[in-house]
This record gives structure tokens, C-alpha cells and sequence, in this order.
């Protein structure tokens, strides 16, 4: 059974064949969706229009979603092209490099304004745009990680974005519901992308989580990408404001001690 025939889907956030959005925009593909991709910089038409194609997308634009015009611009094609859309992925986060290591306490104003303008508000900018495109109701989905929860070493302000995004989503869910549009957060384990290679120390995160998660292993973006599709289709109708972990269960653990330590 085609989980999403006839529905269309709008994609923010692929890099390159490693983003979870790809992972994402495949899955909904399989499941009969027509998609539309946009991407943040110039640089990355060259990477993504090959993965674009072998998925059958014509439309692929740029889009920096801290631009207003950029976003305005973006829809209006968006609503020449596919009229309505039922999907809107948001799979976008940034902090300034410096900001992902060293003392939280040394967070500079214009980091903590960049990570959060463009990881949480660029949510709410985005479905703002999407809502009226939305006209038989729809599902929007974001990306978040536990550090908006929790302390994670070196995650510092990308933390306190994820935390804003978080409850964007559940003010947003409330304020849109009564149009039929769902808003929920996937929150994945860490999966080695473009944006988490740049980060020091990932590979020692990922073999922390696979030594101590229920499942002792990573996800994938192909396991986060089948989470996306029953929140998107009609398998998530009842769903909305949510935040569903896609972590191999680390996040249920209270004291996570490798097994044998005790
Ligand atoms: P990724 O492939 O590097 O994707 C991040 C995307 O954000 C890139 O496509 C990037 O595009 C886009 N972006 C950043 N600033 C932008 C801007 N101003 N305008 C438009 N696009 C912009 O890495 P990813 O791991 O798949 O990340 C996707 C989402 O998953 C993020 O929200 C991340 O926080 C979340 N997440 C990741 C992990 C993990 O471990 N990988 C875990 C939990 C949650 P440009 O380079 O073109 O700007
Ligand atoms: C960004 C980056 C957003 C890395 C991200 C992210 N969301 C999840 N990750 C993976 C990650 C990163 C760190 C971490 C744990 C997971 C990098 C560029 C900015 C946006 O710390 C323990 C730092």
C-alpha cells in the first residue's frame, strides 16, 4: 500500500546524500509522494540536482531560510508548481563552528542568535509560508536531538535552539490544529551527516550510544526516514505537538553504564 499517492511533499534541509532529509525524501518518494527540494546554498546545486533526479524532482530551488524575500520567492514558485502541498520537512539546524566546543558559559550573543534563528524560527517562518498551501490540512516534521533536553558535552547552544524548536513545535501544533495541520519533531540518536562530521568528537558519540542504547546501536537516516513517513501519512492522523525518539531507546535510560559495569 502507497502511504502518501497523490500527496505533495516539500523538503528543506538536504546537503548531500548523508542528510537525514535525503533519507527522508526518499522514503516519502517510494510511498508515491511528488516532492520539491530546497536547498541553503548555492555551492550545493552541483550535489543535490543528481539526487534530485534519481528520485524524478523538477523542482529544486535555493532557499536560505534566514531570508524572508528567499522564503516568500520560494512558495510563490512552490504554489505555481504543485498549487497545494501536504508536507512540509524542515531538517535545518547551524551554529557557528566555535560555538560546538569549550565552556556553554562562553556562548557569544551573535552565536546564540545565528543558532537560533536559524534553527528554531526558521520553523515557524517556514510554516507560516506552508499553512495556506495546506488547504485540505497537512503534516509539517522537524529534526531535534536530546541535547534540547539534557546536557550533552559540546552540543552548548545548539542545545538551547533544539529546547526553542521543541516548544515551537507544540505552539505551533496548537495554533494550527484547528486547520487540520499536524506540526511534530522527529528527536534521532546522532548519525554521521555533513552538519555532525564537523563536530569533534562524533566518533566517540557514536560508539558512547552503541555500547549503551537498548537496541546497542546507532539509527540510520533510513530508520528516522520511516518514522517521518507514518507522522506525515495517515498512519500519524491522530498525532500532533509531538516529539517521537528515533534513538535505538537511549533516551529512556536514567544512568547509562556500558553492560558489565556493575
Ligand atoms: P546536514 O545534512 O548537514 O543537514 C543540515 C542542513 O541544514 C543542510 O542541508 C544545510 O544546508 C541546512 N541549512 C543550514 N543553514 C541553512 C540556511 N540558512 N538556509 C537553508 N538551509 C540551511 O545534517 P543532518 O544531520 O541531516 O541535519 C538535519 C537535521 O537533523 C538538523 O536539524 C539536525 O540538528 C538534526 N539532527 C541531526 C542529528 C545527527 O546526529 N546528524 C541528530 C539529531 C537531529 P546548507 O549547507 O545549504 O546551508
Ligand atoms: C548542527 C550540528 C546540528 C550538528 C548536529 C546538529 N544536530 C545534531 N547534530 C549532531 C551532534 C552534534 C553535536 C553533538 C551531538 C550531536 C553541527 C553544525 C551546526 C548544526 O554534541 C555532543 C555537537
Amino acid at each position: 500500500m502507497k502511504l502518501l499517492e497523490g500527496k505533495k511533499a516539500l523538503v528543506f534541509g538536504i546537503a548531500n546524500h548523508r542528510s537525514i532529509a535525503w533519507g527522508i525524501a526518499q522514503q516519502l518518494y517510494q510511498h508515491g509522494a511528488e516532492i520539491g527540494i530546497s536547498y541553503g546554498i548555492p555551492q550545493l546545486e552541483r550535489r543535490v540536482m543528481p539526487l534530485a533526479e534519481s528520485i524524478g524532482v523538477s523542482f529544486v530551488e535555493k532557499c536560505d531560510v534566514n531570508n524572508d524575500e528567499e522564503i516568500g520567492e520560494l512558495f510563490g514558485m512552490a504554489a505555481d508548481k504543485f498549487g497545494e502541498i501536504d508536507v512540509l520537512i524542515h531538517s535545518i539546524a547551524f551554529a557557528p563552528q566555535e560555538e560546538l566546543t569549550g565552556r556553554f558559559v562562553a556562548t557569544s550573543r551573535s552565536g546564540f542568535a545565528t543558532a537560533l534563528e536559524t534553527s528554531a524560527y526558521s520553523l515557524i517562518a517556514l510554516t507560516r509560508a506552508a499553512a495556506p498551501m495546506m488547504r485540505n490540512g497537512g503534516s509539517v516534521l522537524t529534526m531535534t536531538y536530546y541535547g534540547a533536553e539534557k546536557v550533552v558535552p559540546n552540543y552548548n547552544v545548539m542545545g538551547v535552539a533544539k529546547a526553542a524548536l521543541e516548544a515551537s513545535v507544540r505552539y505551533l501544533a496548537a495554533d494550527l490544529g484547528p486547520d487540520g495541520i499536524r506540526v511534530n519533531a522527529i528527536s534521532a540518536g546522532p548519525i554521521k551527516t555533513l552538519s555532525a562530521a564537523g563536530v569533534a568528537g562524533i566518533r566517540k558519540m557514536l560508539r558512547y550510544v552503541e555500547e549503551r542504547a537498548p537496541l546497542r546501536r546507532n539509527v540510520d537516516q533510513d530508520e528516522v526516514a520511516k518514522t517521518a513517513l507514518w507522522l506525515c501519512s495517515d498512519l500519524g492522523s491522530g498525532v500532533t505537538g509531538e516529539v517521537v525518539y528515533v534513538d535505538a531507546g537511549y533516551n529512556i535510560l536514567g544512568m547509562p553504564e556500558p553492560p558489565g559495569s556493575w
